[in-house]
């Protein structure tokens, strides 16, 4: 995607009257036909915060920069999207929008998290940023600044030069860590914030003058699963708060893997709850952390969300889509419908591996939640891997053997495997996450299970295996587990591939196996 970096003198002209952009912001034009907005891997957006301001709609967001295979929140600035008509394609990219430093003198450079602008009742624009509040002696650092500006391209000052409006130790102690901030100026011109992660949420009514707090905070606990990303927003006189959820299990409705999160939400009839748990809204993305931003803009209303779609996309490399968001309005309060994903995936291309095709199951089912098993099958393998991008069997007492199992709608005919382990520690182990021992195929033969005669490598990367074609239903992966001779290590594995003679072009199936072929 070419480049293009409009020079100073021409900003002014793509401002709308009212918008005084910053004179000095790079800006570039994108068509982005398709998910995610910027999908080629040049410029990683996360967290969006979407805010309609003068017939435009905007998404402010975040940027991820972690290298490939880093597992942290590399995040030193905030970008800006904007455009006309979300389902045109055509966006005015703020690269380099906002910078921590640029705006608090208190805050350290970097941990630019999840933002949000809003308009206040003074019309003037707000912008809650958590950033980390340099020397604090907190025990932990984050805090909300709050900027102001004239028009949401800024430039931006700090509406409270003292420092944070909220911290662990300021303007009352709490004990959670302090970002997500998210705003409501409601229709008479109060104004509630509310903020949290780690399953804390708070919310708070401050003053008119945006940074104050008018009162004491509130604890929310009513919102199922709820782990972090709060969006509050406003609809026919009802709240509606989204979330990320976390609520984890095989059966849970939110997400199979505790890493990955759905978008829940809730609703009220005042901005400060009770709050009542209503349902999930959008699905677990590719990443494992997700974040809503809904707002209306010209009579629909969209959701921006980040996932790992993009080139070298990854849980530290997200990516803003947008979507929109339908109602269901024959209930009291209305509904949010199921959004549809719309992903922008390369289209599936013949090949041997046809385990995606497969429901998969284990003898450690149902897999504890900071595992998931459907990774075994999902394609992906990873430099450094989160617990969720891996099926593994820890416990604190491991057994001797575990296994693994596809089960496939019709028969099947294989004639080989692949697989990649992941372990903490050495071939040999008894304790923890090791190479398995030894390993072995077996086919379900109608009846019975049937060892399959082949070598089974445990080294580092794929290990392949080929042998005689086999007829069958099911496959099973059995692992005698590495041990010392006195205890046992677990099993884990990143990918199962099970090779077909010929390349063909599967179909993914969602859900479990079921209890065929035992
Ligand atoms: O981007 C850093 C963190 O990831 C955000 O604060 C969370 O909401 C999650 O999206």
């Amino acid at each position: 995607m070419k480049r293009l970096i409009l020079s100073a003198a021409l900003l002014p002209l793509m401002a709308c009257a009212t918008v005084q952009a910053d004179p000095a912001l790079e800006s570039r034009a994108v068509h982005a036909a398709v998910n995610p907005i910027l999908a080629d891997g040049v410029d990683y957006t996360t967290d969006p915060a979407p805010i309609v301001a003068d017939g435009k709609f905007y998404v402010l967001t975040g940027r991820d920069m972690a290298e490939d295979g880093v597992n942290d929140f590399i995040m030193p600035e905030w970008q800006m999207l904007a455009t006309g008509d979300p389902k045109s394609g055509e966006w005015t990219h703020y690269p380099h929008f906002i910078r921590p430093e640029n705006v608090f003198t208190w805050a350290t450079p970097a941990r630019a998290y999840a933002a949000q602008i809003v308009q206040g009742p003074d019309k003037r624009y707000y912008f809650y940023a958590p950033v980390m509040q340099e020397g604090s002696t907190n025990k932990d650092g984050f805090a909300i600044g709050v900027g102001v500006s004239d028009s949401p391209l800024g430039p931006w000052v700090d509406a409270h030069p003292a420092g944070p409006v909220v911290s662990q130790s300021y303007p009352v102690a709490n004990d959670i860590q302090n970002i997500d901030p998210t705003v409501l100026v409601d229709d008479d011109g109060r104004v509630f914030l509310y903020w949290g992660t780690f399953g804390r949420l708070k919310g708070v009514e401050l003053e008119r003058d945006m940074v104050t707090f008018k009162g004491q905070p509130v604890d929310v606990k009513s919102l199922t699963g709820f782990f972090e990303a709060p969006w509050i927003f406003k609809r026919k006189g009802t709240y509606y708060m989204a979330y990320a959820g976390n609520k984890a299990g095989p059966e849970s409705e939110c997400t199979e893997a505790v890493y990955y999160a759905c978008i829940a939400y809730g609703t009220a009839s005042s901005p400060l709850g009770p709050w009542t748990y209503r349902g999930v809204m959008l699905e677990p993305v590719s990443s494992t952390t997700s974040h809503p931003g809904i707002v209306e803009f010209k009579g629909k209303w969209y959701i921006a969300y980040h996932n790992a779609d993009a080139v070298g996309g990854g849980h530290f490399r997200r990516s803003v889509a947008v979507d929109e968001v339908l109602w269901d309005d024959s209930v009291s309060p209305a509904r949010i419908k199921t959004v549809v994903q719309t992903r922008n995936l390369p289209p599936p291309v013949p090949a041997r591996n046809i385990a995606a095709a497969a429901r998969v199951t284990a003898s450690n089912a149902p897999v504890p939640v900071q595992y998931w098993l459907r990774a075994l099958n999902d394609g992906k393998v990873r430099m450094a891997p989160l617990p969720p991008d891996m099926w593994a069997t820890w416990t604190p007492d491991n057994p001797k053997q575990q296994w693994a199992q596809y089960n496939w709608d019709q028969p099947v005919v294989l004639n080989g495997a692949r697989i990649q382990f992941w372990g903490d520690q050495p071939a040999g182990s008894g304790v923890g996450v090791a190479p398995p021992k030894a390993w072995h195929l077996e086919y379900w033969t109608g009846s019975a299970w049937s060892a399959i005669a082949a070598e089974y490598p445990t080294a580092d990367g794929f290990n392949s295996v080929s042998f005689a074609p086999v007829t069958t239903k099911c496959l099973r992966a059995v692992f005698d587990a590495s041990t010392d001779g006195k205890t046992f290590a677990a099993v884990a594995a990143q990918e199962w591939e099970a090779l077909t003679p010929e390349a063909t072009v599967v179909t993914p199936v969602k859900g479990m196996a079921s209890k065929e072929c035992s």
